[in-house]
């Protein structure tokens, strides 16, 4: 292993050199351990742990430099791997990359992605313990007007909390939360651009390739699957991917993948969950953004034969949902990716039947967007431009009279009583953007059941185990800040609250269980916030719901002041959460509405009778049986995370932690403020601090002993006494002091990764003596 480490080290030094010398060959073989020394200070150590001033967040962000520029984007802390995005092809995911990690241990080789997949599938099979990756990274950037930096920081947080919770003594409940309601909404808004682009994505397709690669030559039941796995993603992102103003592929949806495997590895089926769809961008995309790639696809890349059929223009400013964005397009291959997708499609198994239902909706919904209403009396409208909505109708097979009167009138059934009102204009356009919403939201869920069966394991006999893969939106601060910000930053506090439980907590609960002395290292526990947002009755999603059960009497304005009472604060229009990542403001203009996310039942009626089948299916006739107040989004989203959290807990988890490195999707480029903002963001320091305050290795005795016995002569060979006391002999034997390690109860913990690869060194060495003993007289005989 030094050779190799040495070999290796050497590569990495004559690819950094490299790029200023041509003779890297030369250095390559001739390398020695001093050689590795002197490349790790020109490309940064390899694990964060290893860093001499690991306090310094100038150091962390130094070292994340060295490595970017010398195109190392990976870097570990601990098990954590942090991945920079690099803006350009590397050269590293090739067939041969993932050979080489394959069934390597994680330290063996530069630190990669497929280092951590390699890790968790060999966990899978021989532990058979079920896995889970968790993808995240920040997506904000918090900047005031005059420059200031508008976040808490975690001094702050940490006496709020202390704040806080001595109120809670006092008033004896959690009445008092720490709601921070802003006085002066003005001067605590900060201008925010939302960042996303960090990788997160591109990282959980590398892990399927890895896992395509790897079963690249099994039979031909295993290559179907592993197809299908791969194909569903081009079909996901076609309808859950748009191009922001930050990335040309940004991920609109929250993802889950489980990915199943048989006893032998192979993967045999695969489920995906998914979270929160950011419908509103049906309607309306914020300027130099647009609108879900489906419908640019759609256009550019269907048949003329299609285009009519579907009644459509090839043209996007031809529609007002596309229109906006139509000229922000440059350097997109809609028409290519349009054939693409229908490719995946084909391979996932979807029918030409399903595929034509599917374009007829996208179709449908970019008539409805041109459907245009004329006001008659103040009260009531009819529909101005008629020929739109009769191509509407016929390509969802829908009496035109019935979507005409539907998108004009509301009836609400109260008790026994149907009554039925027009609506005006405003009321109209509000119902069209609800329908275009809601079906939009209904195929995408569609899409992902029908993805689902595709996926469904056959093999339903044997136990199977999972691999889940966690790809979902970071943390978002905007100017303003709405209902959807608060879902998906409550999503990001249920997050932080799994990765604090999962790693900074168990480390210090396992060096406690073991009985080893440690230092306890400080850290912000989010659940007060958590609490805060979902407790029963006073928490802000049950107060939200509360008033969404009062038509009528209440609206956004009753909610704040409901809330500003339970939780005593002082409200004007905003609220201020105090959020791990850093504070946001939410305006609740709109809460009430997006909580509730009526559609009214005549659109219901008029989609029930479609012809088209996958209509008939997401707009089922039995909804509209039920009397039942169907569940508010908060308290659906609430559910589905606890869900989510349930299987995460349950699951031994790995973390990519991705950072995007600059603002401007730039190759080459490393920014110290937008990098060191984010490594703030994501608790990396505090995640490198937990683990240098503790031990960075650790083992049971029993397979410790085994492993490394034959270092020492008092243990080899044989050993007939308790692991424990073996493994101290051991380490005294190997000369280890005090300091480099520490006895549990059931495990040895080193300190430093340092000192077990020179244990690992050691071992390798004598091995290959043993080896070339045995070989000996093996011949000799
Ligand atoms: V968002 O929150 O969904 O808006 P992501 O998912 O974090 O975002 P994504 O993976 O989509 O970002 O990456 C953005 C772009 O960066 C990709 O389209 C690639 O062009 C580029 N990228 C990201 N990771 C890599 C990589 N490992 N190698 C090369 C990369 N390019
Ligand atoms: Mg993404």
């Amino acid at each position: 292993m030094q050779r190799r480490a040495a070999s290796l080290a050497a590569d990495r030094l004559s690819d950094a050199a490299g790029r200023s010398s041509a003779d890297s060959g030369t250095v390559q073989w001739a390398a020695t351990m001093e050689r590795a020394l002197h490349a790790r200070d020109q490309i940064g150590v390899e694990d964060f742990v290893l860093l001499e001033d690991y306090r310094s967040q100038e150091a962390f962000v130094d070292n994340l430099r060295k490595r970017f520029n010398a195109d190392l984007i990976y870097t570990y802390i601990g098990p954590v791997l942090v991945s920079v995005n690099p803006y350009k092809e590397l050269g590293i995911y090739g067939e041969n990359h993932v050979k080489e990690y394959k069934g390597e241990a994680y330290y063996e080789l530069p630190p990669h992605i497929y280092a951590v997949i390699n890790g968790a599938l060999t966990s899978l099979v021989e532990e058979t313990r079920d896995q889970c990756i968790l993808i995240s990274g920040e997506e904000h950037e918090l900047r005031a007007p005059a420059g200031r930096i508008c976040s808490s920081t975690r001094a702050e947080l940490v006496a709020i909390r202390g704040a806080l919770e001595m109120l809670l003594r006092l008033e004896g409940g959690l009445a008092e939360s720490p709601v921070i309601v802003c006085a002066d909404s003005q001067a605590a808004l900060a201008t925010l651009a939302s960042e996303s682009g960090s990788g997160k994505t591109e990282a959980s397709k590398k892990i399927l390739q890895y896992i395509g690669e790897v079963c690249s030559r099994t039979g031909a039941e295993v290559r179907s699957v592993r197809d299908r796995l791969i194909q569903s993603n081009p079909v996901l992102e076609a309808f859950g991917n748009a191009r922001t103003v930050r990335n040309d592929n940004s991920s609109r949806f929250g993802k889950y993948m489980d990915v199943e495997f048989n006893f032998m590895g192979e993967p045999t089926g695969g489920h995906i969950r998914n979270y929160l769809l950011e419908k509103s961008r049906v309607v309306s995309q914020a300027p130099g953004e647009c609108n879900f790639h489906v419908f640019h696809l759609l256009l550019a890349g269907a048949s003329d034969e299609l285009l009519k059929e579907l009644c459509l223009e090839r043209d996007p400013k031809a529609f007002n949902y596309t229109k906006q964005s139509g000229h922000e397009r440059d350097g997109m291959n809609d028409a290519d990716q349009y054939h693409t997708v229908v490719n995946s499609m084909d391979i996932v198994g979807f029918g030409s039947g399903e595929q034509r239902d599917v374009q007829a909706i996208v179709a449908a919904i970019l008539h409805l967007g041109n459907v245009h209403f004329q006001d008659v009396d103040g009260v009531s409208c009819s529909v101005d431009n008629a020929e739109t909505t009769q191509r509407l109708a016929k390509v969802l097979g829908i009496p035109a009279d019935s979507m005409q009167r539907a998108l004009t009138h509301r009836t609400i059934e109260a008790q026994a009583d149907v009554v039925t009102t027009t609506l005006g204009v405003e009321q109209s356009v509000y119902a069209r953007d609800a329908l275009s919403k809601a079906v939009y939201d209904r195929l995408f869920t569609w899409l992902v059941r029908r993805l689902n069966m595709s996926l469904a394991s056959h093999d339903q006999g044997t136990r199977h185990s999972l691999l889940g893969i966690l790809d979902i939106y970071g943390f978002e601060v905007f100017k303003s800040n709405s209902f959807e910000q608060f879902c998906i930053n409550y999503c990001n506090e249920k997050l932080q609250q799994v990765f604090i439980e999962l790693t900074l907590k168990s480390e210090q609960e396992e060096y406690l269980a073991e009985g080893i002395a440690w230092v306890p290292v400080e850290y912000f526990n989010n659940k007060i916030i958590c609490d805060m947002i979902e407790m029963k009755h006073t928490g802000i999603v049950s107060l939200l719901d509360e008033e969404c059960l009062r038509p009528g009497e209440a609206n956004d304005m009753t909610f704040l002041n409901k809330m500003t009472q339970a939780l005593r604060s002082h409200a004007h229009f905003e609220f201020r959460l105090k959020h791990y990542a850093g504070d946001v403001t939410y305006n609740v203009k709109t809460f009430m509405d997006k909580n509730n996310d009526l559609l009214y039942r005549d659109l219901k009626d008029a989609m029930a009778k479609s012809s088209n089948k996958i209509v008939q299916d997401i707009f089922p006739a039995s909804e509209l049986q039920g009397k039942k107040m169907p569940e508010t989004v908060s308290t659906q989203f609430k559910k589905s995370l606890d869900q989510l959290m349930t299987i995460l807990m349950s699951k031994e988890p790995s973390y990519v932690r991705c950072i995007k490195p600059n603002d401007v999707k730039q190759s080459h480029k490393l920014d110290t403020e937008v990098v060191s903002h984010q490594v703030k963001y994501l608790g990396l320091m505090e995640n490198l601090r937990v683990r240098r305050a503790g031990f960075a290795f650790r083992r049971p005795f029993e397979p410790f002993l085994r492993r490394y016995k034959s270092l020492c002569p008092d243990t080899w060979p044989r050993y007939d006494g308790p692991a424990r006391a073996g493994v101290h002999t051991l380490m005294k034997h190997l000369g280890f002091g005090d300091d480099d390690y520490s006895m549990g109860k059931t495990k040895v913990f080193i300190r430093l990764p340092k000192t077990i690869f020179e244990v690992e060194d050691r071992f390798q060495a004598r091995k290959h003596e043993l080896v070339t003993l045995i070989t000996k007289i093996w011949r000799g005989r």
